[in-house]
C-alpha cells in the first residue's frame, strides 16, 4: 500500500506522508520515500518540494518498533531521506498540520522553511524512550535556536504548540489557513535556500561560547546518574556539545554513534516497552466491539479527599460532576480543595482563569441522592467499610436511572458483594483511583463476575477521557497494585526487623534502584493507620512478624499526618514532609524483634539483597496474579507499578525487570529466600514454568478470559 502520495503544483512537488495511524517513518516507509525525494531532486521541472502529512498529523516520528531490530547495511532510514534533502539544490518546505514529533520534526528541520497550522504540536520526545534525536536533531536544533535552548527543549522531551515553536524560532510561520497552500506559495516565490546545517553563528545564541564547558558540566549535574535513569540525558548533552565543538558532518557522525548506543541499551528497551504496554491496556479479550455508553453526567458519593479528587478528574475532562456530601464542613473543605488546586494551576500559568472557573463551577455539591437520578455513572468514594458501601449502593440502585453504571472506588473490598445488593450487577464494577486522584495517572478497572462488556468498554472510554492509564483487574483481594505491595511491604518490614534501618532500605530503593520513593516514606505518606487497618483485616499478614505496626499505631505515630511515623517530620525544614531518620523507631524495631526472637543481621545485609527481596517479592506475586488471571498481561502489571507506585520506568516495571535480570536468576534467588525465610517465598508456578525454559514474561500471551479469583 503506497504510503507516499505526490502531486505537482506549478513546479512544486507536494510529497504527502500517508501511513496510518501516525505516519511513522518506518524503515519500510523510508525505503519508499527516499526514491521519491531523489526523483524530485533530479526533475528539472521541479523547483521546490513541500512535505506534508495525511491522517491529521505530519508524523509521529520514526517507527519505535524498528529499534528492536538490527538494521542491515541496505536498510533505509530517516537519516538517508534527510541526507537526500540536504544534498538537493531545491527549496524544501515543511507544511505541518498536527503533530510533528521525533524524526518527523527532524525531517522538517532538514527543510529550508517550516510552516504549521495553529493546532500543530512539535517535539523531540526521544528522551522519554531512552533515546536522543538520531536524525540530525541534536545538530540542527542548536543551530536553529541556540545550544542552550535546544538542550533544554530536548532534555525535557516536551512538545511545543505552534505559537511557542514560532517564538522559539523552530517555525517560520503559524498559518491560519491551509498550510499546504501557503507552503506552495512560499516555495514558488523561490526564496533563498537556507539549510540549517550551514549555520554556525546561531549556536552561540543565548550562550557565550566560552560558557559552553560550564553549561555542559552544569547540565550533567542536573540530570539523574547514568545508571539511574539518566543514561540518555548524558548522551544527549554529549551530542549537543559536539554540535558546538565539531563541524556539522562530524557532529552528525557523533550523534549517530551515541544514538545507536542508546537504541541498544536496556533502559531504552524498558522505556519502549512502557510506551507500547500503555497502548495495549484497553485491548481486552471479551470486550469485542461493545460500544461504550455516553457519560455526560457523573455522580460521586462522598466529598472526602478521594471523592473530591475524582470530581476534579471529571471537571478536567469537561464532564459535569455532582458530589453527594451531607456534612457541611466537609463540603467547605472540598470546595477549598477545588478552589486551591485550580488557583495554583492559574498562578503557575497552566490554566486560564476562565477555564479554571468553568471547571470549578462544573462540580456541584448536594446532600440529596435524588440529584443523581439522571447520572450516567455514579462512583462511590465513602469510608472503606463494606456495610457502609452496601447501604450506599442499595440507595443508589433505587434512585439512579436503569441504564446508569455504578462503581466503587474501593481499594481492596469485594466488588461482587457490593454488586449483589443492586439489581444491576452487569452495570457494576470497581473504579479504583489512586490518591491524589486528580494527580495520579493510574486507574484500576475492577471487573465483577457479572460486569458486561459494554460496562467495561464504557469504563475504558471514561479512563481515556480522564487521561488515565486504565488497567483491568479481576475482582480479587488487593486487585493488582495493592495485592503486590503487601508482599513488597512484608519484605521491607522483615528487613527492618532483621536490623536494617528504614532510612537505609529507603535510600537503596530510591537512590540505587530508582523508585520515586522508598517503602517507609511511602507508608508514612499513606498512613500507618492504613497499614494497621489492613493488618487487622488480614491477620495472616502479621504472621511471624513483630508488633511494630501496632506499637506505632498505639503511639499515634501515623506518619506524615501526625508528624511522626517511621520517620519524624519537621515543619520548619523544607516542605515539612522531608523524612528525617528517627533512631527511636530503630530502637523500637530492635525491641520488638527481640520479643519476637528475630535474629539481627543488619550489617550483613547487602544493598543487593534489599533490592532483590523487595523487587522479587513484586515479581513473584505478579506471576501469581498472571496465572490466576487477576492481571491480563505482564505489561499491565508493569504499567500499574510505573504509574501507581513509582517503579523506575527505565527498568520497565516488575515483570519487565524479571526478564532484564533473567527469570532463571530470579527463580534461583526466590528459592534461596524460601529456604532462608520461609514458605511465603514459595515460587509462583508460572515463574517456575518460565524460568525452567529460560523464558520471558514478555512473551506470554494475555489470558483469554479473566479468572475470578
Ligand atoms: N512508532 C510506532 N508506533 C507508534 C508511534 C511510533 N513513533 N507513535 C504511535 N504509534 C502507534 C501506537 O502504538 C498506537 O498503536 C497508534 O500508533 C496510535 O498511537 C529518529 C529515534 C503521535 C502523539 O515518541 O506520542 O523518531 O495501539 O494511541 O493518542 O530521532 O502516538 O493503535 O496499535 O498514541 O493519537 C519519536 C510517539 C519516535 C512519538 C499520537 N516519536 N507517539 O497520539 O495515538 S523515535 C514519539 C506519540 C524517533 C528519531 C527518533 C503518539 C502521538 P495501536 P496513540 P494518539
Amino acid at each position: 500500500m503506497a504510503s507516499i502520495k505526490t502531486a505537482d503544483r506549478d513546479g512544486v512537488r507536494i510529497i504527502t506522508l500517508d501511513h496510518p495511524p501516525v505516519n511513522a517513518l518506518s524503515f519500510a516507509l523510508c525505503a519508499e520515500l527516499l526514491p521519491v525525494v531523489e526523483t524530485a531532486n533530479a526533475d528539472g521541472a521541479i523547483t521546490a518540494v513541500v512535505f506534508t502529512g495525511a491522517n491529521g498529523l505530519f508524523s509521529g516520528g520514526a517507527d519505535i518498533n524498528d529499534f528492536s531490530t538490527e538494521p542491515t547495511p541496505d536498510t533505509k532510514t530517516i537519516r538517508d531521506v534527510i541526507a537526500a534533502v540536504e544534498k538537493s539544490d531545491k527549496i524544501f518546505v515543511a507544511a505541518i498540520d498536527g503533530n510533528a514529533l521525533g524524526g518527523g520534526l527532524e525531517l522538517a528541520l532538514a527543510c529550508d522553511y517550516r510552516l504549521a497550522s495553529s493546532r500543530s504540536k512539535l517535539g523531540l520526545p526521544e528522551i522519554k524512550l531512552g533515546l536522543l534525536p538520531g536524525a540530525g536533531g541534536t545538530q540542527r536544533l542548536p543551530r536553529l535556536i541556540g545550544a542552550q535552548a535546544a538542550l533544554e527543549f530536548m532534555l525535557k522531551g516536551s512538545t511545543a504548540d505552534a505559537e511557542k515553536a514560532a517564538k522559539l524560532g523552530i517555525l517560520d510561520e503559524v498559518v491560519p489557513g491551509d498550510v499546504v497552500d501557503r507552503a506552495v506559495t512560499l516555495a514558488k516565490a523561490a526564496p533563498a535556500k537556507r539549510r540549517i546545517s550551514a549555520r554556525q553563528a546561531e549556536l552561540g545564541k543565548g550562550l557565550v561560547r566560552m560558557a559552553l564547558p560550564f553549561v555542559v558540566s552544569q547540565a550533567h549535574k542536573m540530570v539523574p546518574p547514568e545508571e539511574n535513569g539518566g543514561y540518555a540525558a548524558h548522551k544527549l548533552i554529549d551530542a549537543v556539545e559536539a554540535a558546538v565543538e565539531l563541524p556539522f558532518a562530524r557532529g552528525l557522525a557523533r550523534e549517530t554513534r551515541l544514538f545507536e548506543e542508546l537504541a541498544r541499551s536496556a533502559p531504552s528497551a524498558a522505556l519502549r516497552h512502557v510506551f507500547f504496554a500503555e497502548r495495549e491496556l484497553a485491548k481486552v479479550p471479551g470486550i469485542g466491539d461493545a460500544q461504550p455508553l455516553a457519560v455526560k453526567k457523573v455522580g460521586i458519593v462522598g466529598g472526602g479527599t478521594m471523592g473530591t479528587g475524582i470530581a476534579i478528574c471529571f471537571a478536567d475532562a469537561g464532564i459535569a460532576a455532582t458530589v453527594i456530601e451531607p456534612v457541611d464542613e466537609q463540603v467547605e473543605r472540598a470546595k477549598q480543595m477545588i478552589f486551591g488546586m485550580y488557583m495554583h494551576q492559574v498562578q503557575r500559568g497552566r490554566l486560564a482563569q476562565e477555564e479554571a472557573w468553568k471547571r470549578g463551577q462544573s462540580i456541584v455539591f448536594s446532600d440529596d441522592y435524588n440529584d443523581l437520578a439522571d447520572c450516567d455513572l455514579v462512583i462511590e468514594a465513602v469510608f472503606e467499610n463494606m456495610d457502609v458501601k452496601k447501604q450506599v449502593f442499595t440507595k443508589l440502585d433505587a434512585i439512579v436511572k436503569p441504564g446508569a453504571i455504578l462503581a466503587s472506588n474501593t481499594s481492596t473490598l469485594d466488588i461482587d458483594a457490593m454488586a449483589a445488593v443492586t439489581k444491576r450487577p452487569e452495570k457494576f464494577l470497581g473504579l479504583h483511583f489512586f490518591a491524589p486522584a486528580n494527580i495520579m495517572q493510574l486507574l484500576e478497572i475492577v471487573r465483577g463476575k457479572d460486569t458486561s462488556p459494554q460496562t467495561l468498554a464504557t469504563a475504558f472510554a471514561v479512563g481515556k477521557a480522564l487521561r488515565k492509564k486504565a488497567v483491568l483487574s479481576a475482582n480479587a483481594f488487593g486487585f493488582i497494585g495493592n495485592r503486590m505491595i503487601f508482599d513488597y511491604a512484608r519484605e521491607a518490614g522483615a528487613l527492618a526487623e532483621e536490623g536494617v534501618p528504614p532510612y537505609r532500605i529507603d535510600s537503596v530503593m530510591k537512590k540505587t534502584f530508582g523508585f520515586a520513593m522508598g517503602p517507609f516514606a511511602m507508608f508514612d505518606l499513606s498512613g500507618i493507620d492504613v497499614s494497621w487497618h489492613i493488618q487487622q483485616s488480614v491477620p495472616a499478614m502479621a504472621a511471624g512478624r513483630t508488633k511494630i505496626v501496632d506499637r506505632l499505631y498505639e503511639l499515634k505515630r501515623l506518619g506524615q499526618k501526625t508528624g511522626k511515623g517511621y520517620y519524624k517530620y519537621d515543619k520548619s525544614v523544607g516542605s515539612g514532609r522531608e523524612p528525617i531518620r528517627d533512631e527511636d523507631v530503630e530502637a523500637l524495631f530492635a525491641e520488638e524483634a527481640k520479643k519476637a526472637g528475630i535474629a539481627q543481621r543488619g550489617d550483613e545485609v547487602t544493598d543487593d539483597e534489599i533490592i532483590k527481596r523487595l523487587t522479587y517479592a513484586l515479581i513473584n506475586t505478579g506471576a501469581m496474579l498472571l496465572e490466576t488471571g487477576v492481571a491480563l498481561r505482564p505489561g499491565d502489571i508493569d504499567i500499574v507499578y510505573v504509574y501507581g507506585y513509582g517503579f523506575p520506568p527505565h527498568h520497565g516495571g516488575p515483570m519487565w525487570y524479571a526478564d532484564e535480570v533473567g527469570t532463571r536468576h530470579v527463580y534461583a534467588a526466590i528459592k534461596a529466600f524460601r529456604d532462608a525465610f520461609g514458605p511465603h517465598w514459595e515460587p509462583a508456578p508460572l515463574l517456575i514454568e518460565i524460568a525452567e525454559r529460560d523464558g520471558k514474561f514478555a512473551n506470554i500471551k494475555a489470558k483469554e478470559q479473566l479468572v475470578h479469583a
